[in-house]
């Protein structure tokens, strides 16, 4: 069966690739790229789940074929949570990583090593042509780093510090990410769900 990937973030889909692969599925994976004359969904939702869930409904109801989605961000505790839902356009354009990065980097400046934690946060959906619909989601706990360092992932990678890591997920392999990653936990759990319901 054809399983839509709605995305359209690069970073995203490679790594939904690589996990959904381990995972042992073996749909075909499309991109929502290879459905440009259905418009991107407005995000209104005021949480990862909401979010997920009404950009994988969008594709499911206008092709007619199941479509999972990311809703990610980072969640800084100092800032209460923030960026959270706003972290793809924190410094105003949408998907603009290193204008986010650089913004964020300047507002904790002030904020000492021992009040620098943060977590990633994935919320992964599946809805089916028929209105079924499942939502499972997954974090990682980290550290924030003062300068970015290393140039694998996307987005806010080179500053968050895993747990447990003396590197950032940027200077991870993309398996070692995709291993702790909240992106890894949430399309983990939602594999064996995609099989139940798809066969
Ligand atoms: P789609 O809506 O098309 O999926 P998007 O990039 O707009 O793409 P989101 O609204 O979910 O997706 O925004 C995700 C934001 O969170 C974006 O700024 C990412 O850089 C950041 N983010 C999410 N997962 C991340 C990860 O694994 N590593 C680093 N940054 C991440
Ligand atoms: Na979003």
């Amino acid at each position: 069966t054809r399983l839509i990937l709605a995305t359209r973030n690069a970073g995203k889909i490679t790594e939904l690739r690589a996990i959904l692969a381990e995972a042992g599925l073996t749909h075909e994976l499309v991109g929502a790229d290879a459905y440009p004359e259905i418009p991107d969904v407005k995000e209104t939702g005021v949480t990862f789940a909401e979010n997920a869930l009404l950009k994988a409904r969008a594709l499911a109801r206008a092709t007619g074929l199941p479509a999972v989605a990311d809703d990610s961000g980072l969640c800084v505790d100092v800032l209460g949570g923030a960026p959270g839902i706003f972290s793809a356009r924190w410094a105003g354009r949408h998907g603009d990583d290193k204008a986010n990065l650089d913004l964020l980097l300047a507002q904790l400046a002030d904020v000492p090593d021992e009040h620098r934690g943060a977590h990633f946060a994935c919320a992964a959906a599946l809805v089916l042509p028929d209105g079924t619909e499942r939502v499972v989601e997954g974090q990682l706990r980290g550290t924030l780093r003062r300068e970015p360092a290393g140039s694998n992932g996307f987005g806010y990678d080179p500053i968050l510090q895993p747990e447990g890591e003396t590197r950032t997920c940027a200077e991870l392999t993309p398996e070692e990410k995709n291993a702790i990653s909240h992106r890894g936990k949430a399309f983990r759990a939602l594999a064996p769900v995609v099989r139940e319901l798809l066969g």
